[in-house]
């Protein structure tokens, strides 16, 4: 940096000699009166400016500067100032164009792998910038504290703490994340979220439907809490085994006989598809009722809802099974827009029939999966179906761990067929 000075009868016109013969960039250091003006004589003004790199120049005669400052080519390989210089971005557009000119010309010159290095750095650097705004985000509380949780898996624990999955499922499964993700993988928040869903797709055990041999016979039972969608889902499974995806001989029974409207609403279904009905009182009518039902290929039956305090009536449901000498698999139906607690609540009371497989009602309903994922993973049971809705026999989707997982990451979407 070299100071000059230049003298004028104004400070306007010195201010035009510097910038003359210095250029735009010369910055002006000062500016002063040196000799008042007067009626023989005429002012002398001062104006002292600095300049980068300027040779073999006196008072008038400085060489004019080059309009822009050269750069260093080396200077780009090193990441820290490359960052340095995007961070210009909002506050000086002419370094912003130097910099893309300059990246520009790496490529230009061949030099290819530094230049998709760099960029691959630049995109590391910005990936970690959102992995930091997103660990500013509230969640520094203690929760995330006592999970001792690295900056880079911040996304997926928000994701994961929001959809309702259990405090403790999380901890673990990103332990085990920890444990077992290849290093390379954790440079990124993307190929974290991705590994984090190829996981939990894995530690979901879904029950494959299987087709009924000939000569076979499959039973079914839905029970669960009351207005859950047992009645609902099982019209759409009578439709999907009698007349969408199978052809099946299909018999429904309902034991859910305390209400005249619970008998009506399924006998009405059973009529439009034309399938034999039968209502069960006691046991002995039950073991009438399968007999008579024993020429089909699958025989549905409804239950009445029982909540999970009602002990009497999920006892009495055991007793039906127990003395109908039948091969009975026990579906509990339960609410995807239920609390996790209450989903466990509703398996501890009803586990006890033995329980084949789980069903998830009101996928519509909700907007957290986490619960769902929660309450599979920690009983182990498989899942069976999933009612998507209140059209019947359209909304019913056989389970997949893709389409459950794919709710919990961007919520729930009908359309989506995995
Ligand atoms: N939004 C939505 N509503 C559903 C779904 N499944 C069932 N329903 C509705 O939930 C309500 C109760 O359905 P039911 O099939 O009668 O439920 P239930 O479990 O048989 O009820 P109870 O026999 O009284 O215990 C009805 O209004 C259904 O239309 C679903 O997947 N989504
Ligand atoms: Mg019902």
């Amino acid at each position: 940096m070299k100071l000059y000075t230049f003298t004028a009868p104004t400070p306007a016109m010195a201010l035009k000699k510097a910038q003359k013969a210095c250029g735009e960039e010369a910055l002006v250091v000062s500016t002063k009166q040196i000799r008042k003006k007067s009626l023989s004589d005429e002012g002398l003004y001062e104006v002292v400016v600095a300049v980068k790199k300027v040779t073999n120049t006196n008072n008038t005669q400085a060489k004019p500067i080059p309009k822009k400052p050269t750069f260093d080519d080396d200077i780009l390989l090193n990441i820290s100032k490359t960052a340095q210089q995007l961070a210009k971005l909002n506050t000086d557009p002419e370094q912003v164009t130097i910099a893309q000119n300059s990246l520009e010309q790496i490529a230009k010159e061949g030099k290819e792998d530094e230049f998709q290095a760099l960029k691959s750095d630049i995109a590391q650097l910005t990936d970690k910038i959102k992995i930091l705004q997103t660990m500013m985000w509230e969640e520094k509380s203690a929760t995330r504290e006592h999970l001792d949780i690295p900056p880079e898996f911040a996304e997926i624990y928000k994701i994961a703490k929001k959809s309702g999955m259990d405090e403790k499922h999380i901890k673990s499964i990103l332990a085990e994340t920890l444990n077992h993700m290849p290093v390379h993988m954790r440079q990124n928040s993307t190929t974290i979220k991705r590994y984090f869903q190829v996981l939990l797709k894995k530690l979901i055990p879904v029950r494959i439907e299987k087709e009924i041999p000939k000569g076979g016979q499959k039973i079914m039972m839905l029970v669960g809490p009351t207005g859950v969608g047992k009645t609902t889902t099982l019209a759409k499974l009578a439709a999907r085994y009698a007349l969408l995806s199978y052809r099946y001989k299909v018999g429904v029974i309902t034991l859910d006989t305390y209400r005249i409207g619970a008998v009506e609403q399924l006998f009405q279904y059973a009529q439009m598809m034309k399938l034999p009905f039968e209502d069960v009182i006691d046991e002995e009518d039950f073991k009438r009722a399968l007999d008579n039902l024993s020429y089909c290929d699958i025989i549905l039956i409804d239950t009445v809802g029982s909540s999970q305090h009602d002990k009497e009536k999920i006892e009495k449901l055991a007793s039906f099974l127990q003395n109908s000498h039948h091969e009975i698999h026990v579906n509990l139906v339960v609410s995807a827009s239920a609390k996790y607690q209450d989903l466990q609540d509703a398996y501890d009371s009803f586990s006890f029939l033995n329980l084949d497989t789980l069903i998830f009602t009101k996928f519509d309903e909700t907007s957290g999966f986490g619960n769902i994922f929660s309450l599979i993973y920690d009983t182990q049971k498989p899942v069976s179906y999933f009612s998507t809705g209140q059209e019947v026999p359209d909304d019913l989707k056989i389970a997949s761990s893709d389409f459950l997982i794919s709710c919990l990451f961007e919520g729930f979407n009908k359309k989506v067929e995995v």
